[in-house]
């Protein structure tokens, strides 16, 4: 047995299913999942000492790539002026600044330790700012898992097949509206059916939980207009798609400002850190400054911060990064789709700057029951055989495939090159 067969399996001894985040278990590929042990650039490095192409980058934040030099000298700079203290710093101040400055709907954030937190954070902010308790999210939208957003929810949800959570109380989801992705008409219902209730719309302004789903040209100004029709908030999830599409995310690639962001991921250069934000008239009632309460030991760690600083700091002064990123990934899917035509298959293809994904079914995916459609056995054959080339994607359909700045267009024809010979085999 190689050392990730061997770590699986005493792992499986002392964690839950032998992982600490269940998509990391390759449960919906069957296979065992692979221990890395380093990264660097475009790669990852398993503890069989194993080399792949990654594609995954830590699930979004290694959007500069692994262990960018100049993220890990700002780490190992701050590491030698302690690691946390418990008070407050001025690199939070410095972080705060730049997110504000970079994000026009963001005049104050608070920082967190992850999405989930940003986004129980932000929903209990939209509750306590509107005085309103419904919650309208989209099926097959994954944001965290806090209890009331455990419904319907996609990514490691939707992977295990379970329809929601167990241990989760009727109570805390009760208040937690469904509606279609890309379908206003499923959410002016909900709005007319719980008149002046909706506290709030949460959206991923561009699905990546379900694999990559698009907006509809007009969805998220539909919200938008929904949202100030009925007196609730829109809360763009930004967690994958901050710092990410664009500088200024989602928002800024689409023209669309929601009322309150959750970020996560990129923010923090691959160290835990989440973070939300909005309007100062808003933002004013999160605890010390206003009556909604939210607290956190590590919130604003300094050597988070110094990692999450360098990352930003840098996509913010390389000149055309996002442009060259995007087209570089506009290429690739493009090239990709010829490749899964060429080989007269059944499949959907989306994306939206540098994240994407391929769905092997005939339908056009667009939500969550069109992605359902998805051939998920012939994706488990897809990925070993992706795998076993040294090619590292998503261990799951309902994932997405992250391009990074590090990718070069020779590792990228690589990919090309083997799907090609994976459908001529
Ligand atoms: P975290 O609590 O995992 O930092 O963030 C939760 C979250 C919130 N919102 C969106 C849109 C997200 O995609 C996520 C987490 N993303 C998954 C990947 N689909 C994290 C990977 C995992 O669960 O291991």
């Amino acid at each position: 047995m190689g050392r990730s067969e061997d770590l699986f399996e005493r792992a499986r001894t002392c964690i839950p299913g032998g992982v600490n985040s269940p998509v990391r278990a390759f449960g919906s590929v069957g296979m065992t999942p692979r221990f890395i042990q380093r990264a660097e650039g475009s790669y990852v490095y398993d503890a069989d000492g194993n080399k792949y192409l990654d594609f995954i980058g830590s699930w979004g934040p290694m959007i500069l790539g692994h262990s960018n030099p100049v993220v890990l000298e700002a780490v190992e700079k701050a590491i030698r002026d302690g690691l946390s203290y418990g008070a407050a710093t001025e690199r939070e101040v410095t972080m705060a600044e730049l997110i504000c400055s970079i994000v026009p709907s963001v005049e104050m954030v608070r920082m967190v330790n992850s999405g989930t937190e940003a986004v129980m954070s932000a929903l209990r902010l939209a509750r306590g700012y509107t005085g309103r308790t419904k919650i309208i999210k989209f099926t097959g939208c994954y944001h965290g898992h806090c209890d009331a957003m455990l419904v319907k929810a996609g990514s490691g949800v939707m992977t295990q097949g379970i329809p929601d959570s167990a241990g989760v109380p009727k109570g805390c989801t009760e208040d937690t509206l469904t509606a279609v992705y890309n379908n206003l008409e499923s959410v002016e219902a909900l709005m007319d059916a719980n008149p002046r209730a909706v506290a709030a719309v949460i959206v991923e302004p561009v699905g990546a939980n379900m694999g990559v789903v698009n907006p509809a040209p007009g969805f998220l100004e539909g919200l938008r207009t929904l949202c100030d029709k009925n007196g609730a908030l829109l809360i763009f999830d930004e967690v994958i798609t901050g710092f990410r599409l664009a500088l200024d995310g989602a928002q800024g690639y689409f023209g669309v400002q929601p009322d309150l962001t959750t970020f996560g991921k990129i923010i923090g250069g691959g160290m835990p850190v989440g973070a939300y934000g909005g309007r100062k008239e808003i933002m004013s009632m999160v605890a010390p400054s206003g009556a909604v309460y939210q607290a956190g030991t590590l919130s604003g760690n300094p050597v988070a911060m110094a990692a999450g600083l360098a990352q930003l700091t840098a996509l913010k002064d390389t000149p055309n990064l996002y442009s060259d990123l995007n087209d570089k990934a506009n290429r690739f899917f493009t090239s990709l789709e010829i490749t899964l035509k060429n080989a007269g298959i059944p499949f959907a293809l989306n994306h939206t700057g540098s994240i994407g994904s391929v769905f092997f079914t005939g339908t056009p995916v667009g939500d969550y029951a069109s992605s359902k459609t998805s051939d998920t056995e012939r994706y488990r054959d897809y990925f070993a055989y992706m795998l076993s080339q040294g090619i590292y994607l998503a261990p799951s359909q309902f994932e997405a495939m992250f391009i990074s700045c590090s990718h070069t267009e020779e590792e990228l024809q690589l990919v090309l090159d083997c799907v090609s010979r994976y459908f001529q085999r």
